[in-house]
């Protein structure tokens, strides 16, 4: 690396990297044949480094959309790219004061909190992947993962918010997920779930001692109607998913392929596997009734199991090395990269060649063409649309560049290095992702390194350290280090879309099909009122419905009254129309919190079990007389 380079200035990026030497050699050539080639010294430099500008000054807009797992948190983050600013918060498994997600009777009933059935409070949100069609994002969808209690859940993208949670029978631990790179004509649009933690079919006691007979499910969950649509019996844990191009496989990296409770046990063999879902075949003999049941669920389950009768027909096991951790799929759609945790390889599989395998006209093992050496604890590898694989380095640190056509020359005997670049990152990263990466328009602009380690990087703020995601340059043949961004942990993954793609509405609009106000409109009409324009309190018994406008600062009512013992629903709407006016619900005493979107209707039901004077106020600032914007309950004993 050249003295001029401004990161040597900073000081983050000193010189040589560990391994750097051997790419600094190659520099060299590089920007010799960049003149040769007839350009300057500074253009050929230009193209040797990348040179892309991170700042978004005041008033401009990011080019990019990230979608950010929340991790812990069990949320969804927006962040723009590159500024790495925050935009927004999308709660989906947590509660959320700042919507009232988890506090409103819509959020509930998205949650599965409405009915008397086991309330989950918790979610460990991994994977975010956005839908698809014809091989790039379709911008209407965004799916997210929940490990902590197995579910899957939708985003609606005109609002940014969940719209749909469902959960996957008798798995644990659902981690990798993906959905369908493209539509097919009459056929269900599917998000591919894997389980990652084996457990006794059905979980219902039996079996508990027993390993041998724990099971692992690939699930597939129509992305449309979000109900499941069959499951898939596989041996093995299976870690993350992905899919192909074509609509033909989904896929998953496995671990433990001992099938070994204990760590030990888990890590035994050097050899674990990729497991490649042939979609149709499954669907076919669904639809032929070629399948089983497990416990009272009445999801249709076939058997991949290794040994099974499945095994080459739905399900083929590609050997690859040691405990492999990712797998990510080429923009070109020909190769799939798994990434060997345990092993400092990549594994290149070619998927027309897994195509011919599973109509028996190669073998499994035959469909590996390349493994490059990329460096120690390799999990997982995005792209730049130029041919380059760009595979995140635990142990080392680093983020590797190599060049996948190479890596498939070095595999064949060749005397080529497939790898071009090595950057370090503080510290220990995760996942990479790429501007587009995950479609077939990666623009290699941007790389995203989802550090897991922060330690000396930002102020010490208590033995719990924030993440750090770095901002990398990766249009020139060398990366460059640009940003260092907190973020609370931890979360695991992203994806990074055009701004074209993304186009919310900054209002909500009484639109037929919105599911928020079917219910609403049920109430309303059941109860001969105005949504929306009308102040009433409507009482049937026990249970008293309060319908009540805002519109900065005053609230449609000033006062209402109930009596100890009723149940009480309160219906908000937000009759503010500009952008940014939003209101809030809060009513004091009683534990509830929300907001309400410019346009919004929402609304929240408790039991009024406490009699006296409980004054509701408006939480958004919504106005100069904000703080006058209340009104109170009078819960008669
Ligand atoms: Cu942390 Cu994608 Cu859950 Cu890899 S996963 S690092
Ligand atoms: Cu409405 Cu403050």
């Amino acid at each position: 690396m050249s003295k001029k380079d401004p990161i040597d200035k900073k000081g983050t990026n000193k010189g040589l990297t560990r391994r750097g030497f051997l790419t600094t050699a190659i520099a060299g050539t590089v920007v010799g044949a960049g003149m040769a080639v007839g350009l300057k010294p500074k253009e050929a430099k230009a193209r040797e480094v990348g040179r892309l500008s991170s700042e978004v000054p005041p008033g401009k807009l990011d080019d990019y959309y990230g979608f950010w797992s929340g991790g812990h948190s069990g949320e969804i983050r927006i962040i723009g790219v590159p500024s790495m600013r925050e935009l927004k918060r999308i709660p989906v498994f947590n509660f959320d004061c700042t919507s009232g997600w988890g506090i409103t009777d819509y959020s509930k009933k998205v949650l599965g909190l409405d009915k008397k059935k086991r309330e989950y409070v918790v979610g460990d949100t991994h994977h975010v992947h956005l839908s698809y069609n014809n091989g790039t994002y379709d911008g209407k969808y965004a799916y997210v993962n929940d490990k902590a209690n197995a579910r899957l859940a939708r985003i609606r993208i005109d609002y940014l918010e969940t719209d749909a949670i469902v959960e996957l029978p008798h798995c644990q631990g659902t981690h990798g997920i993906f959905p369908m790179r493209t539509r097919l004509p009459g056929k269900p649009y599917y998000v591919f779930c894997n389980s990652e933690f084996r457990n006794p079919l059905p979980n219902d006691g039996r079996d508990l001692d027993d390993p041998k007979k724990y099971g692992a499910l690939h699930t597939a969950v129509d992305g449309e109607k979000m109900e499941v649509a069959w499951q898939v019996l596989v041996s093995g844990n299976m870690d993350l998913c992905a899919t192909d191009y074509k609509g033909l496989f989904s896929m998953a990296t496995c671990y433990n392929s001992e099938e070994g409770v204990v760590l030990a046990e888990m890590t035994r063999a050097d050899r674990d596997w990729a497991v490649f879902f042939n979609v149709w075949e499954i669907e076919k003999a669904v639809k032929n009734g070629e399948y089983f049941t497990i416990g009272n669920s009445k999801v249709p389950v076939v058997d991949g199991r290794r040994g099974s009768k499945g095994e080459g027909r739905f399900t083929l096991y590609v050997p690859v090395p040691k405990s492999p951790h990712g797998v990510n799929v080429d923009p070109t759609g020909r190769y799939a990269i798994c990434s060997g945790k345990l092993s400092p390889t990549c594994t290149v599989i070619d998927l027309e060649l897994v195509e011919k395998a599973f109509k028996g006209k190669v073998k499994p093992e035959d469909c590996v063409v390349a493994q490059p050496e990329v460096g120690l604890g390799p999990l997982h590898t995005v792209f730049d649309g130029r041919g380059n694989a760009y595979t995140s380095i635990f142990i080392d640190s680093q983020v590797t560049k190599w060049n996948i056509k190479k890596a498939i020359r070095q595999y064949k005997g060749e005397n080529v290095n497939p790898i071009v670049h090595k950057i370090d990152v503080h510290y220990q990263v995760g996942h990479v992702n790429a501007t587009m990466s995950e479609t077939k328009e990666a623009d290699g602009k941007w790389l995203v390194s989802l550090n897991k380690f922060s330690k000396d990087r930002f102020l010490p703020v208590g033995p719990r350290h924030p993440d750090n995601d770095q901002l990398i340059d990766i249009s020139g043949r060398k990366m460059r280090l640009v940003h260092d961004g907190s973020v609370w942990p931890e979360p695991h993954d992203c994806v990074i879309v055009r701004r074209d793609i993304i186009q919310p509405r900054v209002k909500r609009v009484y639109d037929a099909n919105d599911p928020k106000f079917e219910m609403y409109r049920k109430w309303a009409k059941e109860d001969g009122v105005k949504l929306g324009s009308e102040n009433k309190v409507i009482r049937k018994g026990r249970k008293v419905r309060v319908y009540m406008t805002s519109l900065a600062p005053v609230f449609g009512l000033t006062e209402f009254r109930v009596k100890k013992g009723d149940t009480v629903t309160v219906i908000v709407t937000n009759n503010n129309k500009e952008e940014d006016v939003s209101h809030g619900f809060c009513l004091s005493l009683y534990d509830i919190n929300f907001g309400i979107d410019p346009g919004a209707t929402e609304s929240v039901t408790f039991k009024a079990d406490k009699p006296g004077v409980y004054w509701y106020y408006c939480t958004w600032f919504c106005h100069a007389l904000h703080l006058e914007m209340r009104g109170r309950m009078i819960v008669e004993p």
